[in-house]
């Protein structure tokens, strides 16, 4: 970037830092708050009270917000892993190593039919239609970190390398999956897909894994998480407020008692939510400004509410950034849990196209759920930042 400044007589140019610089003067704090608040964390205040401002400061909050979620939700994301890859008829065969240690695992390429296509990764198989002229890679997530109720914790390749007791829940685990995948492609040729065209996804307990991907690895293009619920969309502020009124939803207390997509570290939190340091609004922010469409369903267990609303605040954080085209969230219901309906189709196309395809598509203003007031769980306004 650069700024011309005019005084009288004289044109200065100064040439702004380049943004790995910026980033590397972040202060990234190593502790963080446990405040009680009932409203949604303000996306826009650094834990030490400054205010974010600037885009650049925007930038650094997501590395505090991403050092906080990770020790307090989502086990460390490790990010020193070499990866070695083959490539051959569809398969690409993944090494990576860290500490000593390595682990193997393989995916399966199917539709790159021609060459620089986009893809998405499928954790399991894609329960979205994937259209014509986009690559699938199916990523067998549960080979990396089991999801077998709590006697699965630490099991599986992710701990193979980093050993039973890492922080990691199986969400973090399988993100360091994908990050490995990308380094896979990277490294080899002939499986015709362009790393840049990349997207996420999964349904249910998946999409809540494909929404912590794209969250924890920015070189995914377009995050896809369907009916993710507790633990993905949902903020659970919202969820324990709507649990407070009746409803029958999954909160933070009763998901860590049913499966190990958490870190062990987020059991401290499970009946205080609210004193979690960021929520899930946050979680939409760190995928600003690249390409996310959320897709839900109107399942009580799932929190239609819950969702809604902290999507919204989720797209308050994009139209902070300029660029509130750039996320959407589509809610549909009188449908199967993870049967993508017809009437979700267009929105997801519009993001696929945009953010994949790379055409000119019109993502504008997509936000369909239930009735949620988002104003009610938030005591912040988000600035235009500069
Ligand atoms: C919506 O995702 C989960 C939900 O969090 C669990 O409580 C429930 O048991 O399973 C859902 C799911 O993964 O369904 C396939």
């Amino acid at each position: 970037m650069r700024y011309s400044i005019v005084l009288p007589f004289i044109a200065v140019t100064v040439f702004a830092a380049p943004l790995e610089e910026r980033q590397a003067a972040c202060k990234v704090p190593t502790t963080f708050p446990t405040t009680a608040n009932s409203k949604l964390p303000n996306p826009f205040k650094f834990f030490d009270g400054t205010d974010v401002k600037t885009k650049a400061d925007f930038e650094c909050k997501n590395k505090e917000v991403s050092a906080a979620i990770q020790n307090q939700e989502l086990g460390v994301f490790p990010t020193t892993a070499k990866t070695t890859a083959t490539y051959s008829g569809g398969t690409l065969s993944i090494t990576a190593s860290d500490n000593g240690k390595s682990t193997s695992f393989t995916v399966s390429i199917k539709g790159a039919s021609a060459a620089n296509s986009p893809a998405i990764i499928a954790y399991g198989a894609a329960s979205i239609p994937v259209p014509a002229g986009v690559a699938t890679i199916v990523f067998n997530n549960d080979q990396i970190g089991a999801q077998q109720g709590q006697a699965s914790r630490g099991k599986g390749k992710f701990y193979d390398v980093y050993g039973a007791d890492h922080s990691a829940g199986a969400l973090t685990a399988w993100a360091w999956g994908v990050d490995r995948i990308i380094d896979a492609l990277e490294a080899t040729t002939g499986h015709n897909i362009d790393t840049k065209k990349i997207g996420v996804t999964g349904c249910s307990r998946n999409g809540k894994g494909a929404f912590v991907a794209a969250a924890l690895v920015n070189r995914i293009a377009l995050g896809i998480p369907q009916e993710s619920g507790s633990g993905g969309a949902a903020c659970w502020r919202v969820s324990d407020s709507e649990k407070a009124k009746g409803k029958n939803i999954q909160t933070a207390s009763q998901i860590v008692t049913e499966n190990v997509w958490f870190s062990k570290n987020f059991n401290a939190f499970s009946t205080k939510a609210n004193t979690v340091a960021t929520d899930h609004h946050q979680l939409a922010g760190m995928v600003a400004p690249r390409g996310l469409i959320v897709i839900e369903n109107e399942i009580d267990w799932l929190g239609p509410v819950s969702t809604t609303a902290c999507m919204k605040a989720g797209r308050l954080i994009y139209k902070a950034l300029g660029v509130p085209d750039n996320m959407g969230f589509t809610g549909s219901g009188n449908h199967g849990h993870c049967s993508f309906p017809s009437n979700q189709q267009a929105d997801l196309t519009a993001f696929i196209n945009k953010f994949l395809k790379g055409q000119d598509a019109n993502t504008a203003n997509i936000e369909k759920g239930p009735t949620a007031d988002v104003a009610s769980y938030i005591d912040w306004t988000a600035p235009t930042l500069t």
